[in-house]
C-alpha cells in the first residue's frame, strides 16, 4: 500500500466519522480504520465524494497508509478502549510518530499514556475536542496538549479544521504539555454544566416567580441573546422553550422527564478542584443539581414538605423581575468563569503547564458548546493584564457586577421567599461576598480546631503559631 495519507482516524462513530470528513473536506488525505470494519466502508459509501479517503481494515495497513511522521487520531470511547487501541497501534509506530487522542480522556490517564509512549519516542497528544458531532464536522474548538514539537507538525492541520472566531482566528492553540489539553477540556465541560444550571434557574424563576409561559420565556431569552449574554446555550434554550410537543400539544419542556444525566466531566472538574483546593462552588452546585434531579424516589418522598405561600407578580412587576434575572444570570456567569479559570491556573501551576488563560478564552469563542460573545471580554481581560489574580479583579467585570449586584440579591430574595431553588445563583453570590469580605468566620473555625484538636492558629497582630490551653487556664503558648 502506498503511504499517502497525511492523517488517519481510528474510531469512526459519530465523532470520528465527522472529524475524518472535516479533514478530508479541507483537502487532507485521510486513512480510515475502525474495529468493526463496516463503519469504515459505510463512511466511504456515504461520504466518499467529499475528499480522499484511504479505507483500511488491518491495523498494519492503516499504519502503512500514513505518511511519516505518522499522525494517528484515536476517536474511541474513553477509558479502556483508548488503552486497547494504543496497545494495538504503538508497536507498529516509530519514533517521531504522533498518536492524537481526541476522546474525552481523564487528564491523569493522558499524563500516564504520554509518559509511557515518550519512552518509545512517540508523541502522545491528548486533545480536547468540543462542539459535539456538528462541531467535529464543521469546525470544533480544539485543545491539544502534548509536546511543542508535535504541535509544529499538527498545529497547521488542526487550525485548518477548527472553528474560526469572528476575527478569523482559529479556535485551537497548543494548550501545554502532556495532559494540559484534556485538563482544559474537562474544565470547559465543568463551566458548561454551570452555564446550563444558571440558565435553568433563570428559566425556573421566570416561570414560577414571574409567571411566564415557556413560549414567553423563549422570547425573553431571544432578547437576552442580542445583548451581553449572546451565546450558543442561550440561543438553543430559546429554541427548546419555543418548541411544542407534536404528540401532546404541550410545551416540549413539560413533556421531558426532569432528571438530568451526566457523563462525568463535570464531576471530574469538581473532584480535581477539591484536590487542588480551588473553590468551584458554581460548578459543584450544577453537578449536585443534576444528581438531585435523578433521585426520583427521594423527591417523591419529599413532595409534601411545607413551602411558602407563593404570591403572583403583576405584569409590570414580572417584567421588572425578568430584567433583574438577566442581571443575576450575567453576574453568576462571571463568577462561574472566574472559578473555572482559577482551576485552570491552579492545574497549570501544579503540573508546570504554563497555560495562557487569554488564549484559552480565545479558542472557546467559537466551535464549542460554551461559545459566547462574553469570551472575547475574558480574553481582553487577560490580554490587558496576564497576571490578573481573578476575573473579578478585571475593572470591566468588577464594574458590571457592581451594577448587577442589587438585582442579583433581589432575585435571590424572591427565589427564597417563593421557594424556588436557585443554588447556582446563590453559590455565585456567596463566593462573591466571601471574596470581598473583610473578615470571614474562618477565624472561628480555626479557633474551634485549636480547641478540640490543638491544631494551632496564627494571630492578626503578631508573627508565629499559637495554641491556647483550653482545658487549663486558657493561657496562650507559642506552638
Ligand atoms: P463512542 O464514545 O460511542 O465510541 C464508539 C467508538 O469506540 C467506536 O468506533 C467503537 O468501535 C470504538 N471502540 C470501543 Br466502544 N471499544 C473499542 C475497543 N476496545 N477497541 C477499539 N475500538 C473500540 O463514540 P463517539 O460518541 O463518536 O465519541 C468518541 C470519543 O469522542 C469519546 O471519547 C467521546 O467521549 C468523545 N467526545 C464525544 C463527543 C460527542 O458529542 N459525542 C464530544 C466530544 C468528545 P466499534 O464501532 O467497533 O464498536
Amino acid at each position: 500500500m502506498s503511504t499517502t495519507a497525511q492523517i488517519g482516524v481510528t474510531g469512526l462513530a459519530v465523532m470520528g466519522r465527522n472529524l475524518a470528513r472535516n479533514f478530508a473536506r479541507n483537502g487532507y488525505t485521510v486513512a480510515l480504520h475502525n474495529r468493526t470494519a463496516s463503519r469504515t466502508h459505510d463512511l466511504v459509501a456515504e461520504f466518499g465524494e467529499e475528499g480522499i479517503f484511504v479505507p483500511t481494515e488491518a491495523a498494519k495497513d492503516f499504519v502503512a497508509a500514513l505518511e511519516r511522521p505518522r499522525r494517528l487520531v484515536i476517536m474511541v470511547k474513553a477509558g479502556e478502549p483508548t488503552d486497547a487501541v494504543i496497545q494495538e497501534f504503538a508497536p507498529l509506530l516509530e519514533p517521531g510518530d504522533m498518536i492524537i487522542d481526541g476522546g474525552n480522556a481523564h487528564f491523569a490517564d493522558t499524563r500516564r499514556r504520554e509518559r509511557e509512549l515518550r519512552e518509545q519516542g512517540i508523541h502522545f497528544v491528548g486533545t480536547g475536542i468540543s462542539g459535539g458531532e456538528e462541531g467535529a464536522l464543521h469546525g470544533p474548538s480544539i485543545m491539544p496538549g502534548g509536546s511543542a514539537e508535535s504541535y509544529e507538525s499538527l498545529g497547521p492541520m488542526l487550525e485548518k479544521i477548527s472553528a474560526k472566531a469572528k476575527d478569523g482566528a482559529p479556535c485551537v492553540t497548543h494548550v501545554g504539555p502532556d495532559g494540559a489539553g484534556h485538563f482544559v477540556k474537562m474544565v470547559h465541560n465543568g463551566i458548561e454544566y454551570a452555564d446550563m444550571q444558571l440558565i435553568g434557574e433563570a428559566y425556573q424563576l421566570l416561570r414560577d416567580v414571574a409567571g411566564y409561559s415557556p413560549g414567553q420565556i423563549a422570547e425573553i431569552f431571544r432578547t437576552w441573546n442580542t445583548g451581553r449574554l449572546d451565546s450558543y446555550l442561550i440561543e438553543i434554550t430559546a429554541q427548546v422553550l419555543s418548541h411544542v410537543d407534536a404528540a401532546s400539544g404541550e410545551p416540549f419542556v413539560d413533556v421531558v422527564v426532569d432528571q438530568a444525566e451526566q457523563k462525568g466531566t463535570g464531576r471530574w472538574t469538581v473532584q480535581i478542584a477539591l484536590d487542588l483546593g480551588v473553590p468551584v462552588s458554581g460548578i459543584a452546585e450544577a453537578v449536585f443539581a443534576r444528581s438531585l434531579s435523578g433521585h426520583a424516589a427521594l423527591r417523591a418522598a419529599s413532595r409534601d414538605l411545607a413551602g411558602p405561600k407563593a404570591a403572583p407578580l403583576s405584569e409590570s412587576e414580572a417584567a421588572a423581575f425578568a430584567d433583574r434575572v438577566e442581571q443575576a444570570l450575567y453576574a453568576s456567569k462571571i463568577v462561574s468563569y472566574t472559578q473555572g479559570f482559577h482551576e485552570i491556573a491552579a492545574g497549570s501551576e501544579e503540573y508546570g503547564w504554563d497555560i495562557d488563560l487569554g488564549a484559552i478564552a480565545a479558542i472557546w469563542r467559537d466551535g464549542c458548546i460554551i461559545r459566547a460573545a462574553f469570551l472575547d471580554r475574558i480574553r481582553a481581560a487577560y490580554d490587558t493584564r496576564p497576571d490578573l489574580p481573578s476575573l473579578l479583579s478585571d475593572e470591566t467585570f468588577a464594574r458590571e457586577i457592581a451594577a448587577a449586584q442589587d438585582d442579583w440579591r433581589e432575585v435571590l430574595v424572591a427565589a427564597t421567599r417563593q421557594g424556588v431553588p436557585a443554588p447556582g445563583f446563590a453559590a455565585a453570590l456567596a463566593y462573591y461576598d466571601a471574596l470581598r469580605a473583610e473578615r470571614l468566620p474562618a477565624a472561628l473555625t480555626q479557633a474551634q480546631r485549636d480547641f478540640f484538636g490543638a491544631h494551632t492558629y496564627r494571630r492578626v497582630d503578631r508573627e508565629g503559631t499559637f495554641h491556647t490551653l483550653w482545658g487549663g487556664d486558657r493561657s496562650e503558648v507559642e506552638a
